[in-house]
């Protein structure tokens, strides 16, 4: 088979066949493949004796019990991972000799790993948090690791103070509390004493840390790094990976009950779209700077805490990732998988970013004790589909059966293999770039900018994302016992916005700041904010239709269908599980229960009529609580016919109805008749397309 036949899209997943194991009709052995006959009792000498040594299964099965783990990951602990495939969309050959980017319709095989940052291993997916987004490209000229993060920058400038920034926001060391947040002492009094963080903390505070979904965040290298054409010319350059439906996040309040509602909600969220079909897709952008640019800009372009702004730098678009097979084994593919962001091919390189220098180091150290010695790459699913030839040899967990007398090079009892590859025949060659200076420890003068960019992403911010930044400054700030701390952040964060600092000092008990900066001076990149993002598509997003004994058939039906079609998924919620009979007889099945769901698992609410379904679901308390929580969360809400009891008689306030009329309020949607249930459907599905309706004044109000 020739290489490029190999290297499709399936061709991973083909690779590790060799390595599944399926059970089904199988008889049980031991390690050593004898069958066991008898598994329910350890053998004893006599039916009340001591168990005996010899118990070789007994021994064989506990022992490797007893070694089932390996340390989690010291960050991005917690993710989850799926298969799929990149596809190029143009030739990039002017850019790059990377060979996955030079033909159009070319697919690479890829594996892609989702995390949070701060969080152990079973923490909740929704807490407030950077998440990675690491893509392993299985490319016919090597692994190729593109390991970022869904925020554009990073806290730091350097990797020398990742371990300080890292030690700051994990749980504190004597009570290891708290999981999974950010909200505590240490990680703010890091933050005040090192002002690089600032810009960072304005995009953590964002709604960009609590994503809707894997499915709907951007994935950014954060680092600098390089393109290199077949003539030797390199350019700067960061990827970018857009979500088709958009970036979309939930709201705080939501992330929170989720985290005990469903903590698996993201990878619940990953794996039912790619069973339904519904393959997550991200397209691939690059950003490119010449490298006689390099210093034409306000900022550093090595400094991995600014952005390069999509308005200055604009992104190309290079190609589609799609996610289509869930992992066999979550621990075979997800725990063990190995990025490093060194794993480059020839045609990309690194630039000088010293958070990337420093990563560059780290990857392969974790993994050394993580996965327990050199040949992790050997482990199936970080098995390059490249062949592999060196004088490596040995360690631990070795698979390979390294043939013949030559592990050194050169050699001659061996022909010199295997044999260096000159660059233009494939071999990578390091990029040719002149370094001098001295030794020192410092940085540019632009790197000790650390508030111009701030500003400009606060002024960017829509209304409401930006009131979203201040109640969480609120709630983060507001759980910082040290008074001291919590005054300095307010100090800190006036160098962005005078107002900004003002309302966290109000929300946190210390004194706002005499002197600030005003934001709205600085630029505004339409690109940082996520109002300016994909709002025309309802597909995949999920509906809660509350409904009792006596619904109106006519009306769960037809907009059930119509949500359908165009693409979103609905579920009954009643009272109890089992069937309930419509008004005509008919009769439907329920998916959920008020004790097994909640609204936040729901993108929005329909409740249709009929009188008895009505009655019943207006005298309970958590039919109340579901509409109030959704229309607190900004959802779009929908009901038709005596449905609309149910809203009025809710605390949803602040929609109007009109006998005759579809009405559509800041995406609360009611008709008083069902005539028109079509066009009804419509104006629900585009209140659900909005994603949110962020405009609804009074939500704060809402006791849900
Ligand atoms: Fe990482 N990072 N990181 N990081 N990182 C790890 O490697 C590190 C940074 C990122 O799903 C570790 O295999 C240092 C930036 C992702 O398996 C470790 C620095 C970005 C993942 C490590 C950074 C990332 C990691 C822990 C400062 C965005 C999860 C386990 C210089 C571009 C990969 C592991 C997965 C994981 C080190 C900063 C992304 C310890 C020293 C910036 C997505 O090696």
């Amino acid at each position: 088979m020739d290489k490029d036949e190999k290297i499709d899209k399936k061709s991973k997943i083909e690779d590790l066949e060799e390595f599944r194991e399926y059970p089904e009709g199988k008889e049980l052995t031991t390690d050593q493949g004898v069958k066991v006959s008898h598994t329910d009792d350890s053998l004893k000498a006599g039916e009340r004796g001591p168990t005996l040594l010899e118990d070789f299964h007994f021994r064989e099965k506990i022992t490797h019990f007893d070694h089932e783990r390996i340390p989690e990951r010291i960050v991005h602990a917690r993710g989850a991972g799926a298969h799929g495939y990149f596809e190029c969309y143009e030739p990039m050959s002017e850019y790059t000799m990377a060979k996955f980017l030079q033909e159009p319709g070319k697919k690479t095989p890829v594996f892609v790993r989702f995390s949070t940052v701060a969080g152990f291993r079973g923490s909740a997916d929704t807490a407030r948090d950077v998440r990675g987004f690491a893509t392993k490209f299985y490319t016919e000229d090597g692994n190729y690791d593109l390991v970022g993060n869904n925020i554009p920058i990073f806290f730091i400038q350097d990797a020398i103070k990742f371990p300080d920034l890292i030690h700051s926001v994990k749980p504190e060391p004597d009570n290891e509390i708290p999981q999974a947040s950010t909200a505590h002492d240490t990680f703010y009094d890091f933050v005040v004493s090192a002002p690089e963080t600032t810009h960072m903390i304005m995009w953590a505070l964002s709604d960009r840390a609590i994503p809707r979904s894997y499915r709907m965040m951007e994935g950014f290298s954060v680092n600098t790094f390089r393109f290199v054409n077949s003539k030797g010319k390199g350019r700067f350059i960061k990827f970018i990976w857009k979500p088709l439906l958009g970036v979309h996040s939930l709201v705080w309040d939501e992330s929170m009950k989720l985290g005990g509602e469903d903590p698996d909600y993201h990878r619940r969220d990953l794996y039912d779209a790619i069973d339904n079909g519904n393959y997550p897709e991200y397209e691939l952008y690059v950003q490119m700077i010449e490298e006689e640019d390099e210093h034409n800009f306000d900022f550093d372009i090595l400094d991995p805490t600014k952005h390069w702004p999509e308005e200055l730098i604009p992104p190309k678009k290079i190609g589609k990732l799609v996610l289509n097979r869930k992992p066999d084994n979550f621990f075979a593919e997800v725990e063990q998988v190995a990025f490093c962001p060194g794993n480059v091919v020839p045609g990309i390189d690194f630039s000088n970013d010293p958070l990337l220098q420093g990563r560059l180091f780290s990857y392969i150290d974790t993994q050394l004790i993580r996965l327990g010695g050199p040949n992790f790459h050997e482990i199936p699913i970080n098995r390059p589909l490249a062949p592999v030839h060196n004088n490596q040899r040995d360690g631990y967990h070795r698979h390979t059966i390294n043939t013949g007398k030559t592990s050194y090079f050169p050699n001659t009892l061996g022909d010199n293999c295997p044999k260096p590859v000159p660059r233009e025949e494939g071999g990578y060659v390091h990029y040719m770039e002149k370094v001098e200076g001295k030794k020192i420890r410092d940085r540019s003068e632009k790197f000790k900018d650390f508030y111009s960019q701030a500003r400009s992403f606060y002024n960017s911010m829509s209304e409401p994302e930006k009131q979203h930044i201040i109640r969480a400054f609120h709630f983060e700030v507001g759980k910082v016992e040290s008074k001291e701390v919590r005054q300095k952040m307010v100090d800190q964060f006036a160098n962005v916005d005078k107002g900004l600092a003002v309302a966290i000092a109000k929300g946190v008990g210390v004194s706002p700041p005499s002197n600030g900066a005003d934001s709205s001076t600085a630029d505004n990149f339409p690109s940082f904010s996520m109002e300016n993002t994909v709002k025309n598509t309802v597909k995949t997003r999920k509906v809660a239709i509350l409904a009792e004994n006596g619904f109106n058939y006519d009306e769960i039906v037809k907009v059930k269908d119509a949500l359908k079609d165009a693409g979103a998924n609905s579920e009954i919620i009643s009272m109890y599980l089992g069937m309930i009979k419509a008004n005509n007889g008919q009769e439907i099945k329920v998916d959920r229960n008020y004790i097994s769901t909640a609204s936040t698992q729901f993108d929005a609410v329909y409740v249709p009529g009929g009188k008895e379904s009505v009655d019943t679901l207006k005298k309970r308390g958590d039919v109340t609580h579901f509409v109030n929580e959704a229309f607190k969360h900004c959802k779009a809400i929908a009901a038709v016919s005596e449905g609309v009891d149910l809203l009025i008689e809710s605390d949803i306030t602040g929609f109007s109805t009109s006998k005759g009329e579809i009405t559509s309020d800041k995406g609360v949607v009611t008709a008083i008749d069902n005539t028109q249930i079509k066009d009804f459907a419509k104006s629900f599905i585009d209140a659900i397309a909005m994603h949110r309706h962020w405009n609804r004044e009074t939500k704060e109000d809402i006791p849900a």
